[in-house]
């Protein structure tokens, strides 16, 4: 006999994963109520996380509804400074980012390591979430530890949307010598970091605070 209180907590955390693996940073976002379901131990604990997430996701389908928590991207033309961010293995340069409410910022991220990096700005949740979706692409082979397997990237590991997740407005994956650009807008004062969410970066410290400044 399966113990009565295990199966659900299990169902839960299948659920989740499988959520994860079909969405982009909304639903990952959202796998922390998902969290919380698999903690109460009764029966409809994987009911309540499944609605959760779907009125989370809200049909965006992108991580847009959590992109304006955290901020909105940002117009060229309204760009006020452009900081350069360096990627090396596995660190940043700075290792700290200042910003004002309401900056428009053009992220300059060149990667001179050798191997593949991220520039993502979020919560330390959505980095959590968000390498728990980088752990599973490398299970895939669709990232490998210096590059994106653009073909594997192409299969149905999914529907598609983990493609979506790297087009995010909010990241940029970069391949050794690459070098791309975020713009972002600060909207308002948020717990913030930048991160580098490829297995086993962010844990080597390849993370930093994003701190917002007053004054002119
Ligand atoms: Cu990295």
């Amino acid at each position: 006999m399966i113990p009565t209180n295990a199966r659900p907590k299990f169902l839960a955390a299948a659920f989740a994963f499988s959520l994860a693996a079909n969405g982009g940073l909304a639903v990952a976002a959202g796998s922390h109520s998902g969290d919380h379901g698999a903690k109460k131990e009764h029966g409809h604990s994987e009911g309540h996380g499944a609605k959760k997430k779907e009125s989370h996701d809200g049909g965006h389908g992108g991580g847009h509804g959590h992109a304006m928590a955290i901020g909105e991207p940002g117009v060229a033309a309204k760009v006020d400074r452009t900081i350069t961010i360096t990627m090396s293995d596995n660190y940043f340069e700075p290792e700290e980012i200042k910003v004002k409410e309401g900056e428009t910022i053009r992220f300059v991220v060149i990667n001179k390591g050798e191997f593949l990096h991220e520039f993502n700005i979020g919560t330390e949740d959505m980095h959590a979430a968000h390498q728990k979706e980088m752990a599973m692409m490398a299970e895939h082979g669709m990232i490998t530890p210096t590059g994106v397997d653009h073909d594997k990237m192409k299969m149905d590991h999914g529907d598609g949307k983990l493609m979506m997740a790297h087009d995010d407005p909010n990241s940029v994956l970069l391949a050794p010598g690459k070098k791309g650009e975020v713009i972002w807008r600060f909207t308002k004062k948020t717990d913030l970091e930048f991160a580098c969410n490829v297995p086993g970066h962010y844990d080597s410290g390849m993370m930093g605070p994003i701190e917002f400044k007053h004054g002119h």
